[in-house]
């Protein structure tokens, strides 16, 4: 058992020696393997790309619903989760002094965990017997090694999220009465979410795989769709809860400035909490059997998560004006020449931030009934993730990693690889600008998304597509040289820049804050909250689909 002040003098400890070897080490793998993951989805996606623009034939061996399957399992649930753990346990262990043994056992076996699953996903994708998107919807059937692979990266996450919460703990034991450190709050609201986002995936995952057995013949696919929403749509949220972690805490500290209202972001945090998984169903706004009033009540709370969001743009522009006429920035706007725009770890936070606004745009629109049949299925969609998943997230973990990954390696960033990072930052922006205003546009017009270079028997609104499907192909290929680019910082930030120490930018309160109330340490009372909308969303419509359900579907391979 340890003592407070073993505890802190363990604190000071790694304050003083940097980076814990062991904890390093996690981190380390998990982000090597992240990037990794995403150079290969990287010329996935481009070979998608290439593809709908007519310009690359997929050998036989390999058509485009292997490559986007892949594509979207390796970047929406692998790039991400492994990036994410590896940067939250590199947060949990400078701050809580250090990770325990037993979170390190556990973090460990979490990932074997992952990358048993991950591989067990793969196979059978690679064999064509799993081509149903990242999505997995039945009736599409998969080869049932699909399935159990998931279960073993779902388990791989639950152990990293348990693993979170054993050293929050731990640390709230030996520090009664003070509030949790800032990054560790983060840590704490992102492990929760996650924790009770899996539980209906992994329900609905269990309930598929006797019936890709053979045991069970028929699916009940509204069930199935809904459960995976609930997961789905708060995954996304999830990614963008750790890219706004390090808006909140690490961007001040890049600017030399200090963190904004240590109170309003704790709320923030915790309304994103309690108000996520309750959006799910605006992913199935189109889909028959659900009432109006329950997809209304849907819409509704997928638009009050634009309330935190809209704090948070508030804030984040309030730091830096802050900051910036603090160090002399003039005029209405003048004070953004004070920016460090030549830091690549601030420009990459930044453009992250700035491209939520779009992106945030964007959701509202599909949110709403009749806007979304116009776009529901179309590229336009695909153009949406990828400035929500694709810039606001990955550029953020792009930003992250030019200080994260010196810090746990025990080397500096040197001028020539920030001047890299920028030309990547920038890089990376204009194809996404290209590749994403390509979709949009060509989704209104009708091009859909997940299908193969098809020109519908030569159909004129199909040609029509083609300049934008030669825009999409420009953007990825930039794309490509961003993602190649990036990966070569991170190798050489891990294993060749010179050694040296890096700091772990976390920002201080601002200067004289009023105290932060203690109630927002309470997770108990805002896990209930969290279940009480959760059940107000889902109970009814998920009776309503089991007891007055319909036959229900046998399994289909249509590729
Ligand atoms: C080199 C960079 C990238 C390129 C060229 C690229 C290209 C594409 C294309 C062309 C599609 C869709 C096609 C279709 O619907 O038929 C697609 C789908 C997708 N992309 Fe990307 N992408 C890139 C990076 C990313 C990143 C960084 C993420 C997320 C972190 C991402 C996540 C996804 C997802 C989730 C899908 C949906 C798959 C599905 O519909 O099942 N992509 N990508
Ligand atoms: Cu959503």
């Amino acid at each position: 058992m340890e003592t407070a002040i073993n505890q802190t003098y363990k604190t000071k400890a790694t304050k003083l020696l940097g980076v814990n070897k062991a904890d390093a080490k996690i981190s380390k793998t998990y982000l090597f393997v992240s990037f990794v993951i995403l150079l290969v989805g990287g010329f996935l996606g481009l070979a998608q790309g290439l593809n709908r623009a007519g310009l690359l034939e997929l050998p036989s061996w390999l058509n485009y619903y292997q490559v986007l399957t892949m594509h979207g399992v390796f970047m929406l649930l692998a790039f991400t989760t492994f990036f994410t753990f590896g940067y939250l346990y590199a947060g949990l262990s400078h701050e809580l002094g250090g990770l325990l043994p037993k979170v390190r056992k556990i973090v460990w076996t979490a990932f074997a965990s992952k990358i048993i699953g991950a591989v067990l996903v793969v196979i059978p994708i690679l064999m064509n017997e799993a081509s149903v998107m990242y999505t997995f919807y039945p009736p599409l059937k998969a080869h049932p090694m699909f399935y159990i692979g998931l279960v073993f990266f779902a388990v791989g996450m639950w152990l990293c999220n348990v693993g979170a919460f054993i050293q929050v703990a731990n640390w709230r034991k030996n520090n009664k009465g003070k509030h949790v450190p800032i990054f560790s709050y983060f840590a704490t609201g992102i492990n929760v979410l996650m924790f009770f986002a899996l539980i209906p995936v992994a329900i609905e995952v269990l309930y598929l795989i006797p019936w890709s057995l053979g045991w069970v013949k028929t699916v009940n696919v509204m069930v199935s769709r809904t459960l995976f929403w609930a997961f789905g749509h708060t995954l996304v949220n999830i990614w963008y809860l750790t890219a706004t972690s390090a808006w909140y805490v690490i961007a001040p500290k890049l600017i030399g400035g200090r963190r904004w209202s240590d109170t309003l972001t704790r709320v923030v945090i915790i309304a994103l909490v309690i108000m996520n998984i309750t959006g799910g169903f605006h992913h199935q706004i189109i889909d028959p059997g659900i009432s109006l009033p329950v997809k209304m009540m849907h819409v509704f709370m997928s638009l009050a998560i634009g309330f935190p969001s809209l704090m948070t743009a508030w804030a984040m522009f309030a730091v830096f004006e802050k900051t910036a006429r603090k160090q002399g920035g003039k005029g209405l706007i003048g004070w953004y020449k004070k920016m460090p725009w030549g830091d690549v770890r601030f420009l990459a936070l930044f453009i992250s931030m700035a491209s939520f606004a779009p992106a945030g745009a964007g959701g509202i629109a599909q949110t709403t009934n009749q806007l979304d049949t116009v776009v529901h299925n179309t590229m336009w969609i695909v153009g949406h993730f990828h400035l929500t998943l694709g810039v606001t997230v990955a550029l953020a973990f792009f930003g992250i990693s030019y200080w994260l990954v010196p810090y746990i390696s025990g080397r500096v960033l040197t001028p020539q690889i920030n001047k890299l990072g920028v030309i990547q930052t920038w890089i990376w922006t204009i194809g996404m600008i290209f590749m994403s205003g390509a979709m949009h546009t060509v989704g209104l017009f009708g091009s859909p998304r997940r299908t193969s270079f098809t020109t519908y028997g030569d159909h004129a609104t199909a040609l029509g597509w083609s300049p934008y499907m030669m825009a999409m192909a420009v953007g990825g290929t930039l794309l490509i040289i961003g993602v190649i680019l990036q990966v070569y910082a991170v190798i050489n930030m891990m294993f060749f820049a010179p050694k040296g120490e890096t700091e772990f930018p976390i920002a201080e309160a601002e200067e004289n804050a009023s105290p932060t109330p203690y109630w927002t340490e309470r997770w108990g009372l805002w896990i209930v909250v969290m279940l009480l909308v959760v059940a107000m969303a889902y109970v009814v419509p998920i009776t309503e689909f089991i007891v007055n359900a319909p036959p229900g579907s046998p399994g289909f391979k249509t590729w």
